[in-house]
């Protein structure tokens, strides 16, 4: 049986590092989303095919089974609702850490902190197992502006070479989560394309096994 499977991921890093990864399964996308304009992307295999959405979209996708599968950043899946995605695979790409950032000797306000972020569920998370009080200030970007204006006094956000809080005279002050991106699947894909799913899963972890062996 050749059922059809339908994976999405996002443009630019995640992309880009799960290429390496879908080639040794044997998957080849037959155009490069850097410069097509298309959204779904042929590959040499007929019944494998790609969805190029938002990464923050991405689990929205997986969830609703308008993809099969799906590569998420952990900081995107940690922020989403919802419980019909399994997550079989860490691919190990895409990595960093989910930081709180700030100005380095900046007094404690005697008010709650103000803190911006995207990720409004994970900084929360954060802050209640601390047993600290704060405000969430929700930006959708450009989070290292936010102390330099007086919009907040720190931030939430990912840090990979700490080049752009440098940039920006802020430094990491608290680590809340290692980042990397993780293979998500619908659960009734699963059911349903068993056999399809479990052979792509099963190629993709052992290209992730032979990166890391040759990494060590
Ligand atoms: O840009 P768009 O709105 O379309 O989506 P996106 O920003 O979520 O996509 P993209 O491609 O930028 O990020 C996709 C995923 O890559 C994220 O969900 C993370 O899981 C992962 N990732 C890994 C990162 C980084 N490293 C990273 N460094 N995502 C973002 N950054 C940003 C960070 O937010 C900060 O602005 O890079 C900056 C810090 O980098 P350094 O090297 O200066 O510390
Ligand atoms: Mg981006």
């Amino acid at each position: 049986m050749n059922e059809t499977l339908t994976l999405a991921l996002s443009k630019g890093r995640i992309f880009k590092e799960t290429l390496p990864l879908l080639a040794a399964a044997g998957i080849r996308p037959t155009e490069d989303p850097a410069t097509s304009r298309k959204l779904i992307l042929a590959t040499n295999q007929p019944q494998v095919k790609l969805v190029v959405v938002r990464a923050t979209d991405v689990p929205t996708y997986v969830e609703h089974g308008a993809a099969d599968l799906g590569v998420a950043g952990k900081d995107v899946l940690m922020e989403h609702e919802g419980d019909n995605l399994y997550e079989p695979l860490d691919l190990g790409i895409a990595r960093c850490r989910m930081m709180v950032a700030g100005r380095p000797d900046q007094p404690v306000p005697g008010r709650r902190r103000r803190i911006a972020t995207k990720y409004v569920h994970s900084t929360r998370r954060h802050f209640a197992a601390k047993g600290e009080q704060v405000e969430i200030i929700k930006l959708y970007g450009s989070m290292e502006l936010a102390p330099l204006v007086g919009l907040a006094d720190a931030i939430v956000d990912l840090v990979d070479t700490g080049n752009t809080l440098r940039a920006n005279g802020l430094e990491p002050l608290e680590h809340i989560a290692d980042i990397s991106s993780r293979l998500v699947v619908n659960k009734a894909s699963l059911k349903i394309k068993t056999a399809a799913v479990q052979a792509l899963v099963a190629k993709l972890e052992a290209a992730v096994e032979e990166t890391r062996a040759c990494s060590d």
